[in-house]
This record gives structure tokens, sequence and C-alpha cells, in this order.
């Protein structure tokens, strides 16, 4: 994932990042009318007041002459012509923005959870993962929210930016219709991993897909549990904070803590066995370990209980 997001220019078109769904050419169309409208008469304006400060400017021996008043023709031509130049703005705009905000019917959903600092999609089978899969040419619906501050979904070539905000939903929809990798970012500032809040969507030509969960949703179970947890680990997120070579980050690291007595910030101890690992997953609030802030978000909702076995393997494999 990281690989292919090392070169992102792969997905960019020269101006433009490549039109990647249904929407793009209309979105990139309104842009390009909106900026070259905005060019001409940025040169035009600016053009012939420069001629006219030269040409008029106050010489010795020159009086100036009575300013005319009025010129009506004139005025009519210039509150004309930009009226309907922004009425033509207006009309695509909110026309396209209408198509924007409407899914089709038939759209499928895929549910976003935005949280310090990555993204998780869940699909309607339960099945979770870091990157965003779809096939080609249907619409899909997003149902996204997050679990801690703001951030924002941006797929540049998709030309789909929505943000995602804490205690409700937000949604978004489009037609992917270009088969290939595009990147996602986050395009709010959320802390300290804001920069590393990235992803990638994967468009899969057709019957792909279907293959991809198929083989995706059945990934951890032909490992042994440890291994599944190491990769958990890292498709989680949880390297953001957690090392598991001793090194303390925002969170302590993973190395030698099961079956460690540790204090809490309330003053209790507590020998780290899996049902505190389970707690500090799913209700990390709950318990809190001194020396670290409560940052850490909930999994409650994006690992399921078979995933938070594997995870919890991990950690006590780390204890030898
Ligand atoms: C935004 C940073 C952050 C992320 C991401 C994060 N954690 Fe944490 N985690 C913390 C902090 C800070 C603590 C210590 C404070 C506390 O107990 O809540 C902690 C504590 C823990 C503890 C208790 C450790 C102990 O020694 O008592 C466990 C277990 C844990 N995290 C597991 C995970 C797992 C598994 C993930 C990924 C699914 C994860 N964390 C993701 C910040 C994070
Ligand atoms: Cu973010």
């Amino acid at each position: 994932m990281k690989g292919i997001l090392s070169n992102p220019l792969l997905a960019q078109g020269f101006w433009m990042p490549v039109k990647g769904s249904s929407m793009a050419g209309e979105v990139d169309w309104i842009f390009q009318f909106i900026l070259w409208v905005a060019l001409f008469f940025f040169v035009l304006v600016v053009g012939i007041m420069a001629v006219f400060v030269m040409r008029y400017r106050r010489r010795p021996g020159v009086e100036p002459e009575e300013s005319p008043s009025h010129n009506t023709k004139l005025e009519i031509v210039w509150s004309v012509i930009p009226i309907i130049l922004v009425m033509i703005m207006f009309y695509a705009g909110f026309k396209t923005y209408l198509g924007m905000e409407t899914p089709p019917r038939s759209s499928h959903e895929v549910q976003v959870v935005g949280q310090k600092w990555q993204w998780t999609f869940i699909y309607p089978n339960g099945y979770s993962d870091p990157v965003l899969h779809l096939p080609i040419d249907e619409p899909v619906q997003l149902l996204m929210r997050s679990d801690d501050v703001i951030h924002s979904f941006f797929v540049p070539a998709f030309r789909v930016k929505k943000d995602v905000v804490p205690g409700r939903f937000t949604k978004a929809w489009f037609e992917p219709n270009l088969a290939g990798v595009f990147p996602v970012y986050c395009a709010e500032y959320c802390g300290t991993g804001h920069s590393d809040m990235t992803t990638a969507v994967v468009v899969h030509e057709p019957g792909g897909f279907e293959e991809w969960m198929a083989t995706a949703a059945n990934l951890y179970a032909d490992l042994p549990p440890a291994e599944a947890g190491k990769m958990l680990y890292a498709a989680k997120g949880c390297t953001a904070c957690h090392s598991i070579d001793g090194t303390k980050m925002v969170g302590p690291s993973f190395k030698s803590v099961f079956g460690k007595t540790e204090t809490m910030k309330s003053g209790e101890n507590i020998t780290v066995d899996e049902n505190y690992l389970r707690e500090s997953i799913y209700n990390p609030q709950v318990k809190v370990l001194e020396g670290y802030e409560p940052v850490m978000p909930t999994y409650q909702g994006t690992i399921n209980d078979e995933e938070l076995g594997y995870i919890i393997e991990f950690i006590k494999s780390l204890a030898e």
C-alpha cells in the first residue's frame, strides 16, 4: 500500500489528477471555465488600466478634461456580460453539487471510519480493511464517521472531498470508472500523524472485486494467530502509537507487556492479561496507564472479536 503511494504521480494527469469517476469531467469543466473566465477578465481589466494609467497620466502643461458622468451603453455591457457569466457558473456549480449530493438508488454502501491516524473501510459483510476496494462502474455511497476529531476524506482522482465529523454521519457517493490504484488523503489537519493519514482506493476490473473479497475475508484464518495479529497491528494503525521493540511512542510499547504489573492513573495496580488487553482496545479510557494521555481511540466496531483474538495472541507472543 505504502509502496504504491510512494509514487502518487502515477495517478496524476498533467494539470489535474486523472479523471477516475463519473463526476470528474464535470467538476474539471467548471473549474477550467471559472479559471479561464477569471484569467481573461483579469488580463483585460488590468491591461486596460495599465494603458490608461500610461496614456492619461498627469503631464506638465496638460489640463485635465471634464470627465463624462455616464455611458449607458458601456455600463449595460459591463453589467450584463458578468451577470450572464456568473449565472452560468451558478447553474453549472449548483447542478453538479446536487448530482454529487444525490446518490443513485442502486449504490452499494461502504462504511468509513476516520480516526487518528488512519482510515478503516467496513464492507456490508462486516469485513474491514485499511484500503478501499471497489468494483468499477458501480456507484458507491460512503457512510462516514469519525471516532475522535474532524478528518476529511479526499480522493483527488474522484474529485471527492468530504469532512468526517465526530458525532454524526456524513455521506459521499461517486462512481469509479477507471480501474487502478488512487491515493486517499486526509484533508483536515488532525494532529501529529495527519500527513501519514493516507491510504489507497483500488478500483477492480469486473469480477476482481468479488475475487478480492473472497480471499481478503479469509486472509487471517490461514495464518498462525500471532502472525495474523502482527498484520492487524499494522493494518489497524496501532503502529502510529505503539512500538514492538520497547520504544516509548504516544502509547507504551507492546514488548514484554503481557504478564507485567502496571500502575494506572487511578493508582490501581493491574497485571496485564487477556481481559485487560481486550478492555484496553475496546474501552481505552476506562483504565489509563500512568504516564500517558488518554488519547487512544476505541476500536469497538472496527476490530471484531476474531481480530481482537489475533491481536492479543500477537501481544502475548512479544512477552517471551
Ligand atoms: C493515537 C494513538 C494510539 C493508537 C492509534 C493506538 N493506541 Fe493503544 N494506547 C495509546 C496510549 C496513549 C495508551 C496508554 C494510555 C491508555 O492506557 O489509554 C495506549 C494503551 C494501550 C494498551 C494498554 C497497554 C498497557 O501497557 O497497559 C493496549 C493493549 C493498546 N493500547 C492496544 C492498542 C491496539 C491493539 C491498537 C491498534 C488497534 C492501539 N492500541 C492503537 C495510544 C494509541
Ligand atoms: Cu485526519
